[in-house]
Parts: C-alpha cells; sequence; structure tokens
C-alpha cells in the first residue's frame, strides 16, 4: 500500500467512525470512497446504503452491504464520498470518475456529507483542477459550443458514457474566482445535466496528510 493509498485509508476510516446502526448511508464513488466501502463492511452494522455509480454499487454488494435504489429514497443520513480537489472553506471539484451528476444529488439528499481525500486532494485554488460537465449526447456540439467562454479548453472524453448515458466534456483553465457564477452559468445551458462544482453540498471533510488526519467542519 503506498503512503497515499494509506491516507486515504485512514481518511476513510475516520468518516466511518461516525456511521451508527440505522443509518442510511450514500456510498461515493473512487479510490477513496472503495476505502470507506470496505470499512462499513468491517464494522458490520445495521446500516443500509445508497451508491452513487453502479461500480459502487457492485462494491457494496460484494462486500455484503445492503444498497438499495436511490430512486426509493429521499434522504439520506449520511453521504461519504472522495474528491478531486477541495479548498479550505469546503468547496470541491468532483467528476474525474464521471459520477458528480448521481453524487451531487445523493450529497444534497444528506443530512450529513463528508469528504475523505488523501491531502494532494487539498488545493488553494479550485481552477487549476479540471471540471467535469455532464452533457446529454444529443446536444454535445451545442454544449461544447457555449462553454467556450468559461474554459480555455474542453475536452470530451472519448467512447465514454456515464452510469446516466450521458456524455463528460472536461473544461480546463476556469476562472475560480466566482464559482457560483459559474455554476449557475453551466446549468443554464440546455443540456448540461451536471457539474462537478460543490460549492454548497459538503458539511466536514477527512483530509489525511502521511499518517495525520485533520477534520474540517462547515
Ligand atoms: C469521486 O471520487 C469523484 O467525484 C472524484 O472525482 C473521485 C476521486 O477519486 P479518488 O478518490 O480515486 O481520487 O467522488
Amino acid at each position: 500500500m503506498t503512503d497515499r493509498d494509506a491516507d486515504k485509508r485512514l481518511a476513510a476510516d475516520a468518516a466511518v467512525r461516525e456511521i451508527r446502526d440505522d443509518m442510511l448511508v450514500g456510498l461515493g464513488t473512487g479510490s477513496t470512497a472503495a476505502y470507506a466501502i470496505a470499512a462499513l463492511a468491517e464494522r458490520r452494522l445495521r446500516i443500509e446504503t445508497v451508491a452513487t455509480s453502479e461500480a459502487s454499487a457492485a462494491l457494496a454488494r460484494s462486500l455484503g452491504l445492503i444498497v438499495r435504489d436511490f430512486a426509493d429514497v429521499a434522504r439520506v443520513d449520511v453521504a461519504i464520498d472522495g474528491a478531486d480537489a477541495i479548498d479550505g472553506v469546503l468547496r470541491a471539484v468532483k467528476g474525474a470518475g464521471g459520477a458528480m451528476l448521481r453524487e451531487k444529488v445523493v450529497a444534497t439528499a444528506a443530512d450529513r456529507m463528508i469528504v475523505i481525500a488523501d491531502g494532494s486532494k487539498r488545493a488553494e485554488r479550485l481552477g487549476a483542477t479540471k471540471l467535469p460537465i455532464e452533457i446529454l449526447p444529443f446536444a454535445r456540439r451545442f454544449v461544447i459550443d457555449r462553454l467556450a467562454p468559461w474554459f480555455v479548453h474542453c475536452e470530451e472524453r472519448p467512447d465514454y458514457r456515464t452510469d446516466n448515458g450521458h456524455i463528460v466534456v472536461d473544461g480546463y483553465g476556469w476562472d475560480d474566482g466566482a464559482p457560483e457564477a459559474l455554476a449557475s452559468a453551466l446549468m443554464a445551458i440546455p443540456g448540461v445535466v451536471g457539474h462537478g462544482l460543490f460549492l454548497t453540498e459538503i458539511d466536514a471533510a477527512y483530509i489525511a496528510d502521511n499518517g495525520i488526519v485533520t477534520r474540517l467542519e462547515r
């Protein structure tokens, strides 16, 4: 296990210690979230879960966790998920794994949303991290043309579809001076169905650096 993997596991274990019997837990996506799923399974709690991706659902079920269909769920007690970058006021960029739409739904449905990350995810400037945007394939060219003013350049992920059947375009070189305005502008483009800016959904974070876990609270 690399030092970074050890830190991911430490952050995951710290978040999982908040979970109690009878909770409904939102499972994130990515390698750090996978450590949280494993830790939840190891603790053999009396919980049920919902997953933010088919991959996380499959992993959770393989480890014996009960995974419910989120379509039947209105709220979640705690969601635990990774991030690509997170700043000191709990704003994050997510979606390198392509699951940001379902992740944002579950994060918003959660009474408490916790990000877990190794120290490499700490960001002074979120704009240095590519911003994934989920797009209706029907509107591909229409949307990409309208993204241009907001990014230095955009790259479509070739031959990729999200669990929702959409494409993902990554925006590079964006101005993080007014992320709320960017988030609003993106969602105002018909055909954009989601993006990786998480500006208000995150309540706490456990970030592990060289074996030391720091907890941030909103
Ligand atoms: C998921 O975790 C995504 O939103 C994010 O892109 C990814 C980070 O993956 P990893 O933990 O493997 O760095 O929540």
